[in-house]
């Protein structure tokens, strides 16, 4: 029988994922917009007590400057009015300019509201102001759990806020120039126990290059990458754009794998390890899986990428 997209999408399917992450998101997603503001300005010094994000690059903040800008220029109120109509996903002039923004662009925003808001510049969450139950019962929750799961709730979140794009026509999105791949002299080279396909080594060593030229030749034209906790993006194009995007100066540290043969000469290939995000360096190592189908001409058909339950997930390589 030979593969969809549907079948590639269920193979290794005893792989657990952090199922956490979107029921903690969906849990979120009900909160009143001032609750969901003042939560994760007390999740986030929280978790600060632990755990330091980088400040963005100059590249990357340029695009939010001007709404940085006007922002600052409005009154308390309505700077509080223009956070909670991102939340609420409002159809706002700053929730449009927002919605077009890739999520490193978002983040970057509300970094430097946060400072802002530290330093009085915009208005800060109300001092002694009270979460509701709801919303005190899901900060425990991030607060318990581990903080790769944590910062992926967070920027889950901040992705999710603005104006709904797919009620937007002819927009473009906004992004980070792409950086050139790094030097062959300075790249580095993955070793994976158990794995020595050249394919799965290359996915590795190309990304943390940010070599995508290299790395979308990998795939097969209608090849797809699933990353977590998202719907299957298809399609070189799509890919690629993706890699642009989103997929700048992140760290793959692939630990250990299993291939072996399926039907119709395909091969799947699970491998397990860590990933860093330039937010966090290495201060946060999230537990990754990626499961492959190669076709036989070892292109890549599919790639899912898991954030894992547990640490103890690294470990289950079983079919
Ligand atoms: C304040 C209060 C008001 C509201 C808000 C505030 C500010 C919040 C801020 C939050 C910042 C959060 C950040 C989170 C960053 C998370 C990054 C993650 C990255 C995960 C990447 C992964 C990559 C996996 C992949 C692999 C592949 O092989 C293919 C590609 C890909 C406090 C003002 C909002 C400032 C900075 C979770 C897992 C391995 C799929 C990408
Ligand atoms: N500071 C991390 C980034 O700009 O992606
Ligand atoms: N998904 C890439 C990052 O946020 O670091």
């Amino acid at each position: 029988m030979p593969f969809t997209l549907d079948s590639a999408r269920n193979i290794f399917p005893n792989t657990l994922a952090a199922d956490a992450v979107p029921a903690t998101i969906a849990r979120f997603a009900q909160l009143s917009a001032e609750d969901q503001l003042a939560l994760i300005w007390f999740a986030y010094l929280e978790m600060g007590k632990t755990i330091t994000v980088a400040a963005p690059g100059a590249a990357n903040m340029q695009f939010a400057q001007q709404t940085l800008k006007d922002m600052i220029g409005m009154t308390p109120l309505a700077q509080s009015q223009a956070m909670c109509d991102l939340a609420n996903r409002a159809d706002t002039p700053i929730s449009r300019t927002y919605a077009t923004w890739t999520p490193n662009i978002k983040l970057g925003f509300w970094y430097e509201l946060g400072k802002l808001m530290e330093q009085g510049q915009i208005a800060p969450i109300p001092e002694g102001y009270k979460l509701s139950a709801n919303a005190n019962a899901v900060l425990q929750t991030i607060i318990g759990l581990e903080s790769g799961q944590q910062i992926t709730v967070l920027r889950n979140c901040v992705v999710d806020m603005g104006f709904d794009t797919s009620k937007m026509n002819n927009f473009k999105t906004i992004s980070e120039p792409v950086v050139p791949p790094k030097e062959i002299s300075e790249r580095t080279q993955v070793k994976i126990e158990g794995i020595d396909n050249q394919t799965i080594l290359s996915y590795m060593n190309n990304l943390n290059a940010n070599d995508f030229d290299a790395l979308i030749e990998l795939f097969t034209p209608d090849g797809a990458l699933q990353p977590p906790f998202r719907r299957p993006i298809v399609g070189k194009e799509e890919v690629l754009r993706f890699f642009r995007e989103e997929c700048q100066n992140l760290k793959l540290i692939p630990e250990r794998g299993v291939a072996e043969p399926t039907d119709d000469n395909f091969t799947q290939i699970k491998v397990t390890g860590k990933c860093q995000t330039p937010w966090f360096g290495g201060g946060v190592g999230m537990n990754i899986a990626w499961r492959f189908l190669l076709d036989p001409q070892n292109k890549i058909f599919f790639v899912a990428i898991d954030l894992l339950a547990s640490p103890k997930e690294l470990l289950n390589l079983s079919r």
